[in-house]
């Protein structure tokens, strides 16, 4: 079938074709599109961006300049476009705005939020001072992504942290700062990937890319498969990586983050200390504890972090099981603390110390939903944290919107959509939840195993819809299920978790005492610095300190993880959200294909015909009467230069004079309520024409009178 260009761009709003709301219709619209290279389509104010998995040569500065302060609907949809309606709504209302970007594990997440920045980074004003925030700004992109991303069976760009910047304005619009807050980095990847995958990019990239001298210092060599972190994932060389140029970046990135020699010598020792650790090798004695064959991978880890200390070794009867979990788990510590740290010092060098009024826009790129041969304790949390997020768009479109319109009397036809709240309360209900269960069993003393976890969730939510153990996998999914398995029936799909032998030790995450006093002897400042303030066990003379310790270890990592999202959905609701819904186009990375299946089943989880159905049947802006009024006011003479009456009326008065057809506006009880995006905009030219006008003609008056 030929698609003429006109035709195809006809369908870039779902919400203005009336005829065209059947499931099959959107996707055939999607599709023709893609096919055409336009991943971007809208619904209403919503983007949906389809995973290209090709360079498009749409992301240019002439690009980016044609978007820059023109009405929404006058281009075709662009992410550009939406970030440059945030802007300037951040701007005219003087609000906080947040922009969630969402879909699944190698959707397009991570690159729509590099745009966007990109994007600000450009087209804001600038002055030299602001432009050494902004190239920070942007530089805090490929340290992040070096240190938090990794190669996955689903994306060789993986986001394994979650990451919200705030990027803050000054009330002329430039950008004077930036905050990030990053959430649950998958830290066991230091120890271990699965098959095909890799551990975090720096790690190949300090390997592959760093200079003779440097290694030399650090004891490594130019081999990663010298590396025993490395081997498990037998991955090393992925063709759309290039580990030694990215190593020159991220460098160069450190040094506009305006971090010295010394923090960059002490930073990489840390991830040098972690390779050299996953080599560090026991062996059984005759009594079944673990021995040091050779302690060389561990003297090259004293030498780095105790510099010219000789490292005590801790003798401890360990088991090598025992021993080998001891090392691990202080491997995660230091790089999981080494990662908070970093993003500590990134925020320093973005903070704006200016205490003058300044509004943000948020962005949030958190990794996505993901199904794995074997799901762990980590993809349990990282599913979690997308159910969350979808119960927020929930919330804040469908849910919310509805209500509004009941509460302000506008007539309505309610959309019926799936609630995920089931699975959310499923998963952190207090007392009730499986993050309590798993709690509990690892807090209990005595007898607690993988197995009575497992038994304490089937009896307390053995009935739930959403949760199946292998007792009851036949009955509800009619699929089978291992004895150390459940499965979860996520919104976005079935996700069965592998509990044995690894939940409930990743939910604990402690580590040895021993191990943590050994630790507390070293003298790398960078080193210490990391451990006393992420956990504050150096100090144990300080009550206060050991008492927040012990508040903090009590907290499974699930516990703190929900915590810190709870923190986040405030954080979010405090603002005006925007969405960019990111779609992924296949499953093998290959570029212009268009997985149907795939496709559309992502269309149904994210509740996308359902947000076209409220958009559609819906008012895409609502304003109260009194901000209406107060913006507008000069558009009409019975209201300008004040209105005496009910501002209902007033408003009225005024939509009426610029000839607002009855199907574009209801009346509720305190706001107006504006269908098309499109009216809303050319109210706005007017209102911008006429202050150019009042400009003018004050100039002219000042002119006179001079
Ligand atoms: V995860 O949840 O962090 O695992 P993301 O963040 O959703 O995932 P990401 O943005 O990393 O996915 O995109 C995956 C890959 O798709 C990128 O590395 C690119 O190769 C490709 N991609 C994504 N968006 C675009 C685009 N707009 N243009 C071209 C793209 N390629
Ligand atoms: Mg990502």
């Amino acid at each position: 079938m030929i698609v003429t260009l006109s035709e195809t761009l006809d369908f870039r709003d779902f919400v203005l074709l009336d005829a065209h709301n059947s499931e099959t219709a959107f996707l055939d619209n999607l599709k023709k599109r893609f096919t055409e290279d336009l991943i971007y389509t809208y619904i209403g104010t919503l983007l949906i961006s389809v995973n290209p998995y090709k360079e498009l040569d749409i992301y240019t500065k002439k690009q980016m300049d044609l978007y820059m302060g023109v009405n929404f609907f006058e281009l075709p949809p662009h992410i550009y476009a939406l970030a440059d309606n945030v802007y300037h709504t951040m701007l005219s209302e003087a609000n906080n705005n947040f922009i969630l970007i969402s879909g699944e594990s190698g959707a397009g997440k991570t690159e729509a939020s590099k745009k966007i920045l990109q994007y600000y980074a450009v087209s804001c004003p600038s002055s030299t001072l602001l432009d050494t925030v902004r190239d920070r700004m942007l530089m805090s992109n490929p340290v992040l992504e070096a240190f938090g991303n990794a190669k996955t069976m689903k994306n060789d760009n993986s986001s394994r942290f979650g990451k919200y910047m705030d990027i803050q304005f000054d009330c002329q619009g430039d950008a004077v700062g930036g905050h990030i807050l990053s959430y649950l980095l998958e830290k066991s990847r230091v120890v271990h990937q699965n098959h095909g995958e890799r551990n975090f990019h720096i790690f190949y990239q300090l390997v592959e890319g760093g200079e003779e001298d440097l290694l030399r210092h650090l004891g490594l060599e130019k081999d990663t498969k010298r590396y025993k972190s490395h081997s498990p994932g037998e991955c090393s060389n992925v063709s759309s990586i290039n580990d030694k140029n990215d190593w020159k970046t991220v460098k160069n990135a450190l040094s506009v983050i305006d971090f010295d020699a010394n923090d960059i010598e002490h930073l990489f020792g840390i991830i040098a200390s972690v390779l050299h650790l996953g080599n560090v090798h026991f062996d059984g004695d005759t009594k079944g504890y673990a021995t040091l064959n050779t302690n060389a991978a561990l003297r090259w880890v004293s030498k780095i972090e105790a510099k010219s200390e000789e490292v005590k070794l801790v003798l401890s009867p360990f088991t090598v099981d025992h021993a080998i979990y001891a090392r691990d788990a202080l491997a995660k510590a230091i790089y999981g603390r080494a990662f908070t740290w970093l993003v500590n010092r990134i925020n320093e060098s973005l903070e704006n110390k200016d205490s003058g009024r300044k509004t943000v826009i948020g962005l949030l790129d958190i990794y996505g939903f993901e199904v794995f041969s074997v799901n762990s304790f980590e993809q349990f949390c990282i599913n979690y944290c997308n159910e969350k997020l979808q119960q927020l768009f929930i919330q804040l479109t469908l849910k919310a919107e509805q209500e509004e319109y009941e509460a302000e009397g506008i007539g309505w036809e309610p959309v019926q959509f799936f609630n995920n709240k089931i699975i959310c309360d499923l998963v952190e209900e207090k007392h009730r939840g499986i993050i309590s269960v798993l709690d509990e069993e690892c807090m209990r003393p005595g007898d607690a195993t993988d197995l009575t976890f497992l038994d304490k969730l089937e009896e307390k939510m053995g009935n739930h819809p959403h949760f199946v153990t292998y007792k009851l996998a036949d009955k509800k999914t009619r699929k089978s299920l291992e004895r150390g398995d459940f499965r979860l029936l996520h919104y976005a799909g079935e996700v069965t978790y592998c509990v044995v032998g690894k939940r409930r030790r990743k939910n604990t995450s402690q580590m040895s005492v021993n191990l943590r006093n050994m630790f507390s002897g070293f003298q790398n400042l960078l080193f210490y610095m990391i451990y006393s303030f992420s956990i504050g066990f150096i100090d144990k003379n300080n009550d206060l300190l050991y008492k927040n310790i012990k508040d903090v270890s009590a907290l499974g990592v699930a516990t703190q993880f929900k915590n810190s999202l709870l923190r986040l959905t405030e954080i979010l609701t405090a603002k005006e959200a925007w969405y960019v819904r990111c779609l992924k186009s296949n499953d093998n990375k290959q570029p212009g294909k268009f997985d149907e299946v795939l496709v559309r089943h992502q269309v149904k989880y994210l509740g996308l015909m359902e947000h076209l159905r409220v958009r559609r049947a819906g008012f895409a802006y609502r304003r109260r009467y009194e901000v209406f009024l107060k913006r507008y006011k000069a558009l009409c003479p019975a209201t300008w230069p004040h209105w005496k009456g009910v501002p209902s009326d007033g408003v009225e008065k005024l939509v009426q004079h610029l000839g607002y057809q009855p199907d574009e506006y209801k009346m509720g009880k305190t706001k107006i309520f504006i269908r098309y995006a499109r009216t809303l905009f050319a109210t706005e030219d007017a209102f911008e024409i006429s202050t150019k006008i009042e400009t003018c003609w004050r100039g002219v008056q000042a002119r006179k009178e001079r």
